[in-house]
């Protein structure tokens, strides 16, 4: 066998297994036949490097979703299911919230919200409770949110797609329904 074939085999077996994807430096080599090219289209790996683990999260069940795809799911006991999630630097996920509780809205709707540092957890939830009108999600703090999901009722889902912050660090995620944070509904992005 070639070298440059095995590298071709080794990568493209990586990629099937590893759906999680590849880092934007490490490009497939071009395709050499017209079999490969339609094996490569057929793969859609997102960018974002080696795969990670997620507590809790589900695993990528369709090449159809942009980034890699994390579950969560939220509920009356206003607790997040998953409260850790790791990714590479810039790579793309798509976070699905599921609010899986029985309470109405108004009293038990929630949100999953990422935001930029720790520093700004203390001004967002301080503001969120003023901005029902908009799910509560202040206007003023949008600078501070790098994702968001819409507010949930009972049985409702969302999904946020975005790209994980460059910079490697520990970026919060909230639920900003009035009270929730307080009682620990919060988790956190970990890039690394
Ligand atoms: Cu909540």
């Amino acid at each position: 066998m070639k070298p440059t074939l095995r590298v071709l085999l080794t990568f493209s077996l990586a990629s099937a297994v590893f759906l999680t994807g590849c880092g934007k430096k490490d490009q497939p080599p071009a395709p050499k036949s017209d079999t490969e090219a339609a094996r490569a289209a057929a793969m859609t790996v997102p960018p974002g490097g080696a795969p990670t683990t997620v507590p809790g999260a589900a695993a990528p069940t369709s090449s159809s979703v942009q980034g890699r795809a994390i579950e969560i799911t939220a509920n009356d006991q206003m607790k997040f299911s998953t409260t850790e999630i790791h990714a590479k630097p810039g790579e793309a996920l798509s976070v699905t919230l599921k609010n899986v509780g029985t309470v109405p809205k108004f009293s038990m709707g929630h949100n999953w919200v990422l935001l930029q540092s720790t520093a700004v957890v203390e001004p967002f939830i301080a503001e969120a409770p003023q901005a029902a009108a908009t799910d509560y999600i202040p206007a003023s703090q949008q600078k501070n949110i790098i994702a968001h999901t819409k507010l949930l009722g009972p049985k409702e889902q969302d999904t946020a797609s975005f790209k994980a912050p460059e910079k490697p660090g520990r970026y919060p995620y909230v639920c900003s329904f009035p009270g929730h944070y307080q009682v620990g509904m919060h988790g956190e992005l970990i890039v690394e």
